[in-house]
């Protein structure tokens, strides 16, 4: 679980603050919890918890230790029918994971917008299955329950989305991760992540044909359906600028009243502790990475070119108001080799707890999330770790002053070592 930094013992030393938060606020070998918000070091949120844990924090434990990220996972299957409910109540069908979720499986959020409208986090969930199912190749939870769980999502995509007259889908009523950018449609981050769900459960639902035939049948699956989830997936529709060709965050975001971020906020403190939430939904302002955050996630659907112009478009306009925010920046500009921005990010996400960033680790505990994606910042990002055809890959951007870094992961029932320096990137089995 260790990794070490040769050059900057600082960096070292929080980092391993950061690996133990992580290890010590997880129940590794319990499938009856998840991870809250802000672990177990405080109340907020009533402990609940968020696709924090599915997006931020699962990929620390499926490389570290894969057992506890099937715990967590394993959370998700359990409170299948739970989330089956949720969707019944919210007059849909298949599964629709709550936003902020008890230990009980159901939905804790008790406002309408947010509650009601983060609809993401059901394919955040599916996100998190199937990178564990495909990092691990657990076959037993693929067929004890992860496979229905992509399928039932899927199904509960198919109610979700509204027939567009014109031609295509739309997905109305949607707030992505960007929460200040009011209630919207086609919330790009959505739209592409359920894409991949729906994928998944094409993948999913052929796979149990011939591996648990008896499975498909009980699950009513028919080709007809799958037919439909295809049909869905080339329907949806992902905004983009039609003069630039740039990717546009929702279809509204760019109607919103322009402002100069600098005039809501100076320092790191949140921006709605002085401006009302109301009044933020109306201003161009990005309250945490939304594109860029999907760009970390499905890096393969885009270009550099399109990277680079979403990071032009989207950075200057975020107020970083979530802890999920400085993360998933340092992630982003790593990944794609903008150093001076990646170190930059990466600073405050590191010590945003330690240092009190943001005024507000003292009154609200610490911040899982933000722990989670520092590091993924490291492994994904420095390191450039992906996986490519069934192998791990390295594609590393170290910072200015690490002169090593080197860790091990699991992969597929495998450990690999790896170690960067400035000349040379060894990845060995060990
Ligand atoms: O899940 C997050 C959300 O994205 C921003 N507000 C806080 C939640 C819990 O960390």
């Amino acid at each position: 679980v260790e990794i070490t930094i040769d050059g900057d013992d600082s960096a070292q030393t929080a980092l391993r603050y950061n690996i133990f938060q992580l290890i010590i606020n997880c129940a590794q070998r319990d499938d009856t919890v998840s991870i809250g918000a802000r672990g177990l070091t405080h109340t907020r949120y009533k402990g609940c918890y968020f696709w924090d844990t599915d997006l931020f924090m699962m990929p620390f434990y499926l490389l570290t230790d894969p057992d506890a990220a099937r715990n967590l996972m394993q959370f998700r299957v359990n409170t299948l029918p739970q989330a089956k409910a949720h969707a019944a109540k919210m007059n849909g069908s298949g599964a629709r994971y709550p936003w902020m979720v008890s230990y009980d499986g159901t939905e804790q959020c008790e406002t309408w917008d947010i509650g009601c409208s983060e609809v993401h986090v059901t394919a955040d969930v599916a996100y998190a299955l199937g990178q564990y199912m495909d990092l691990t190749q657990d076959k037993e939870f693929f067929l004890q329950g992860g496979a229905e769980a992509l399928i039932e999502t899927a199904r509960f995509w198919v109610s979700r989305y509204s027939v567009d007259p014109v031609g295509g889908v739309n997905l109305l009523f949607c707030k992505g991760p960007d929460e200040y950018c009011g209630i919207t449609n086609n919330n790009l981050f959505t739209n592409m992540m359920v894409q991949h769900n729906l994928d998944m459960a094409i993948h999913a639902a052929q796979a149990l044909k011939t591996m648990d035939p008896a499975q498909y049948q009980r699950l009513g699956l028919t080709e007809e359906e799958l037919l439909d989830w295809k049909w869905l997936r080339v329907s949806i529709k992902l905004p983009k600028d039609p003069n630039t060709g740039h990717w546009r965050t929702d279809d509204t975001f760019h109607l919103l009243e322009s402002v100069d971020p600098r005039t809501l906020k100076q320092g790191d403190e949140a921006s709605y502790h002085k401006t009302c939430f109301d009044r933020l939904q109306r201003y161009k302002v990005v309250k945490q990475a939304d594109v860029l955050l999907l760009m970390t996630r499905l890096p393969e659907r885009f270009s550099q070119e399109e990277k680079r112009a979403a990071w032009e478009d989207f950075e200057p306009l975020c107020l970083h108001d979530s802890t999920l925010s400085f993360a998933s920046h340092a992630f982003f500009a790593a990944q794609t080799g903008a150093m001076a921005a990646a170190e930059q990010y990466f600073s405050k996400a590191l010590y945003l707890d330690l240092f009190d960033v943001m005024g507000n680790t003292g009154k609200e505990g610490l911040h899982l999330a933000c722990l989670g994606e520092t590091w993924q910042t490291v492994v994904f990002g420095f390191a450039g770790l992906r996986f490519e055809n069934g192998a791990p890959v390295l594609n590393p951007h170290l910072p200015t002053r690490w002169n090593r870094l080197s860790f091990r992961f699991c992969f597929r029932g495998c450990s690999y070592t790896v170690k960067i320096t400035r000349d040379e990137t060894t990845i060995f089995p060990a």
